[in-house]
């Protein structure tokens, strides 16, 4: 039975913090998007503990990553991420990859492939991050990331980089 016509898409969501208690600006978002309106949480990863990628000068991460289930569109969940990100104190100073109380990256959309100027999904980064495959897989042992391939290979191709799970 269907409940609102519209269909469900799996899709999953990076969370990264750097500055003014990163593991509280992550639950804080965590809340944040399981609360919007078309959005259902399915799973939240560990927390995990990251060296930055990026610029050296910038404290380390918290990362984690979250599944849901949407009825919204990519662009819609993605300008719900942004406002999220900017009542979590965001700002962007134009620094690529500097430090940021949070980022919220739409790492995967059911398996559609999207290249838009303000989306690319798959999100460009994620063969290559320890801080988004890890938690990713723990969450999603059997995800087929669209153009790219399945998580466990992805996961055995990428080092740690001194990721750590945190209790
Ligand atoms: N955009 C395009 N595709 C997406 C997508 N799939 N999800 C556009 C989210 N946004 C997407 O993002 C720039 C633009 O990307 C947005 O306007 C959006 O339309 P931004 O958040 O303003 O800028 P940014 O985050 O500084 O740049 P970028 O290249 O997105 O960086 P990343 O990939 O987000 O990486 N180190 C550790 N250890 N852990 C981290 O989480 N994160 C970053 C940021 C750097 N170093 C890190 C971490
Ligand atoms: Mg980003």
């Amino acid at each position: 039975m269907k409940n609102s016509g519209k269909d469900q898409v799996i899709a999953y969501i990076g969370l990264g913090s750097n500055l003014e208690n990163p593991a509280e600006q992550i639950q804080s978002a965590h809340a944040a998007i399981a609360g919007l309106a078309g959005v259902e949480e399915l799973a939240f990863s560990s927390l995990y503990h990251s060296s930055p990628m990026g610029p050296q000068d910038q404290p380390d991460y918290v990362n984690a990553v979250m599944a849901i289930t949407t009825v919204l569109s990519a662009m819609d969940l993605l300008r719900n991420l942004q406002r999220i990100e900017h009542e979590h104190g965001r700002v962007r100073k134009g620094e690529r990859w500097g430090a940021r109380t949070l980022d919220l990256d739409l790492l995967v959309y059911g398996q559609q492939q999207i290249d838009l100027p303000e989306l690319t999904v798959p999100h460009v980064g994620i063969a290559e991050r320890a801080f988004v495959l890890y938690p990713l897989y723990e969450i999603a042992k059997e995800l087929l990331v669209p153009g790219k391939g399945h998580i466990a290979e992805l996961v055995k191709n990428c080092p740690l980089n001194g990721l750590k799970r945190l209790a």
